[in-house]
């Protein structure tokens, strides 16, 4: 064989057997937050804080007004995310059993296709994930301060110090120390904050605790247009939030003011899940931590037993309120510096040029909305999540888009953004069409939905519904049987259920017709 024909055949060879060397993949940095509502992003107009980093996304890329969850609760939303199908296809329809590791997700895919893989922070799968060449998670829901973590190398380690700055250090380490520069990667970094129960870092609280908030209109909501479901909810910021746990009274100021203990139906021996779930999480800090965080909360304590006495209901709502909004936004302070770091790093070093980011919540959450917190409803600020992206040279930058996008369309945007034909039984959709701005190109105009963990903490009927840009029904059902039709244009706050009002006759068959139409699209069981 002639000599320069011998080198070219083994230059062929060598690249077709290093399949790993196609510089031009993008890497991927998937960034979630826990429970972060959209209205606490100022890139989507919030009234309550400044999000500069988080914004720094979509002011580079897109902003999706309409993302939404397939079942709004943590665990189900995960195992979504990963696998590229709903819930009663892979099997996660609640937080309560352990994910099915006999399912293919996407990053076990992009492992084997070359990309180097890595998981940082909350997954609450019960078990550890698979398709990963390092991973530091949280146990479960995980600790705001001095947390464990369960290691792919050495095991269940703990940290001493904050949470969401542990897992910011612990991605940032990984991207300058550990990445494998002959590949792409795909990186997850997964902040627990701001899961309750809201405890920020001490720059935060100082900081926070000084703050007022605007209240929502639908702060003392009383439900006269809607139904059972929503009466029912255990939801109500003054009377189903802990005392302790959640606005962070200290017993003795509870016990001393004769404080009633939070009644929930799930939690029957309320009072001591009370003051459990204050040393689980403020009981934690270490002696330099809980003298810092005395030098305010004491003081929050004092001030309210001297107001207690004259305080009406409607004024405890609103303290309460306060208090919610002040360490519930201190929690996403440092998520926001979190991701600003990384991005910096990411800018500093040129990744950022071939690097797609994701900024996403596991689902999103009421601020006080219907008198609300928590998540779980088909209602607008827990089913719809914030969604940022940004790619350099392919999404084009301060754009917004309001299509009806998922969680459960990641794995195949992921997949062929890195070239590679997704496992047909997915059932998303890429969003590469909307991403290069083909927006003819999207077809899709409603979207499925589907929450089952009833009964369980903060009693949410089982729902399911279908959703468009204009429309919402639902059905609640299990121990009632009740349709609700939302009309998103005139009433944004869904306040009244229009379904038996003969002005929506129309409406209501052809929502009912795309409900069907969606069920039998993604295979959900008749008696599902
Ligand atoms: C805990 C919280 C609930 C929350 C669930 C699920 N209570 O049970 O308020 O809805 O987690 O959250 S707590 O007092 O234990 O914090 S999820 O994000 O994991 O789905
Ligand atoms: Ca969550």
């Amino acid at each position: 064989m002639n000599k320069n024909i011998l080198v070219l055949f083994l230059g062929i060879v060598l690249i077709s057997c290093q399949p790993d060397k196609k510089p031009d993949r993008p890497n991927i940095l998937f960034i979630m937050s826990d429970d972060h509502a959209y209205q606490a992003i100022s890139a989507y107009g919030s009234h309550l804080m400044q999000t500069p980093n988080i914004d720094r996304i979509s002011d580079e890329g897109v902003l999706f007004t309409n993302a939404s969850v397939t079942n709004s609760i943590c665990a189900p939303s995960r195992a979504t995310i990963l696998t590229g199908k709903h819930c009663h296809i892979n099997g996660k329809i609640n937080n309560i059993q352990p994910f099915d590791t006999t399912q293919v997700t996407f990053p076990q895919i992009l492992q084997k296709e070359g990309y180097q893989t890595a998981m940082f922070g909350k997954l609450h799968f019960g078990n550890n994930p698979k398709g990963f060449d390092q991973f530091k998670i949280l146990p479960g829901q995980g600790n705001y301060y001095n947390p464990d973590f369960i290691t792919k190398n050495d095991g269940r380690i703990n940290v001493v110090g904050y949470v969401t700055d542990i897992i910011t250090d612990m991605t940032l380490d990984w991207l300058k120390n550990d990445r494998n520069e002959e590949k792409p990667f795909f990186l997850m970094y997964l902040h627990k904050a701001p899961h309750r129960e809201w405890l920020p870092a001490k720059r935060h609280y100082q900081d926070f605790t000084k703050r007022q908030f605007p209240e929502p209109p639908t702060l003392f909501d009383n439900f006269e247009g809607r139904g059972t479901a929503a009466k029912t909810a255990e939801m109500n910021i003054l009377e189903h939030m802990n005392w302790a746990g959640d606005s962070k009274l200290y017993p003795e100021t509870i016990s001393e003011l004769g404080i009633e203990p939070t009644i929930t139906r799930t939690h029957s021996t309320s009072e001591s899940w009370d003051i459990a779930a204050f040393n689980s999480t403020v009981g934690r800090l270490n002696e330099a931590q809980r003298k810092a965080w005395d030098s305010t909360y004491l003081q929050i304590n004092k001030d309210f037993m001297e107001a207690y006495e004259d305080m009406s209901e409607e004024d405890l709502m609103r303290w309460r309120y306060q208090r919610y909004m002040q360490d519930y936004l201190g929690c996403i302070a440092s998520v926001d510096e979190g991701v600003g770091l990384v991005l910096d790093y990411l800018k500093e070093s040129g990744l950022d040029k071939n690097t797609i980011v994701v900024y996403t919540s596991d689902q999103g959450f009421f601020l006080g909305e219907h008198g609300w917190f928590d998540k779980r409803f088909i209602y607008n600020e827990s089913f719809k999540t914030p969604l940022l992206m940004k790619w350099p040279g392919v999404i084009p930058q301060g754009t917004k888009n309001d299509e009806m996008v998922q969680n459960l369309d990641f794995a195949q945007t992921f997949l062929e953004a890195a070239g590679i034909t997704p496992p047909a039984d997915m059932q998303g959709e890429s969003l590469m069409p909307l991403l290069k701005g083909e927006d003819e190109k999207w077809t899709r105009d409603a979207v499925y939905y589907h929450y089952y963990e009833y009964p369980s903490v903060h009693m949410v009927k089982k729902h399911y519904g279908a959703v468009t840009r204009d429309y919402k029904l639902v059905h609640f059902y299990y121990d009632i049987d009740e349709w609700e039709l939302y009309d998103l244009k005139k009433d944004p706050m869904e306040m009244n259920n229009v379904f038996h009002d003969s002005a929506y006759a129309a409406i209501r068959k052809d929502m009912e017709d795309k409900l069907a139409a969606l069920r039998q699209k993604y295979k959900v069981p008749v008696n599902d």
